[in-house]
């Protein structure tokens, strides 16, 4: 199944993002201009055992029926809202529900979506089929979760305050950027909010009355096709849409560059606390390793 995803009315930035095959380290540095800037790297996924073995029967071995955690939603749109106190909601089950699930073309009334899981700690069992990439600085902490879930999934507009490397094993994710210096069109959750990282625009449907500097937002937008990664640097919005019936990633997170800290939603939060970005990375990390 594909599914199709409505441009949002805002406009273009009439920007791509280029590709650039197997580059070196400093390839991707020139690319990048020094970690700033989005890329797709081709031909590196590849090289990964996942991307030859990772189908749903190879999955069920490997994870031998384990429990998972899988977050729940009733639209298909994954987010926090003050309706769930900012958690997801979510539900155990064991992982070939999941795919049983997923096979049977997902007719329900809830959507699943394993999100956001560490491997390290959650599937250790597939860390020898996947390989950090090498545009990682090496001795830095760096966090791999799992996605996987079904075509129409959406992560809705939000930044992180970490450099990342979106990688995309089976299906394709559509995504919109916004470079963070249009965050003042993004209209983001208050900075003493549990997520100021997110837009409170439904930028799909947007609500020019309550938003109307978001007409003057300009996204970029890219397809990423299986066997692609994704860098995205700190503090750029991105909105993602699963497409394609079967959808696994991978992300890459690390911590940000001395420049990131420049960055206007950086900047804000320093000014309402200086002490709350240093808190935002360590959270963001100590969430995603609770998880499960
Ligand atoms: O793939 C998704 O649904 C969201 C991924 C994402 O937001 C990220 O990699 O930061």
């Amino acid at each position: 199944m594909t599914t199709s995803v409505e441009n949002p009315v805002v406009q273009s930035s009439g920007n791509t993002i280029a590709r650039i095959h197997k580059p070196t380290l400093s390839e991707f540095k020139q690319a990048t201009q020094s970690y700033s800037k989005p890329v797709i790297i081709t031909g590196k996924i590849e090289e990964w055992k996942a991307f030859d073995s990772w189908s749903i029967d190879y999955l069920n071995q490997a994870l031998e029926n384990k429990e998972v955690k899988i977050s729940v939603s009733k639209n298909k749109t994954f987010t926090f809202t003050e309706e769930n106190d900012y958690i997801l909601p979510s539900i155990q089950m064991k992982f070939n529900d999941f795919t049983d699930w997923i096979l049977n073309g997902d007719r329900t009334e809830t959507f699943y979506y394993l999100y956001q899981t560490p491997i390290e700690t959650s599937f250790p069992e597939l860390l020898p089929d996947i390989a950090t990439p090498e545009y990682i600085k090496k001795n830095v902490f760096v966090l791999a979760n799992l996605w996987m879930g079904t075509g129409g999934n959406t992560s809705p507009l939000h930044w992180d305050s970490v450099q990342n490397l979106l990688c995309q094993v089976r299906g394709r994710k559509k995504l919109l950027l916004f470079e963070p210096k249009q965050t003042s069109c993004l209209y983001s959750f208050p900075v003493n909010s549990k997520i100021p990282h997110m837009s409170q625009v439904k930028i799909n449907n947007p609500d020019f009355n309550k938003f109307p500097k978001f007409k003057n937002a300009r996204y970029t937008e890219c397809t990423l096709e299986p066997g692609e990664m994704l860098f995205i640097p700190p503090f750029w919005w991105h909105q993602v849409h699963s497409l394609d019936q079967l959808n696994i990633a991978i992300n890459f997170w690390w911590g940000m560059n001395f420049k990131d800290y420049f960055a206007p939603q950086a900047r804000r939060i320093f000014a309402s606390s200086p002490q709350q970005i240093g808190l935002l990375i360590k959270s963001l990390f100590s969430k995603a390793s609770k998880k499960n």
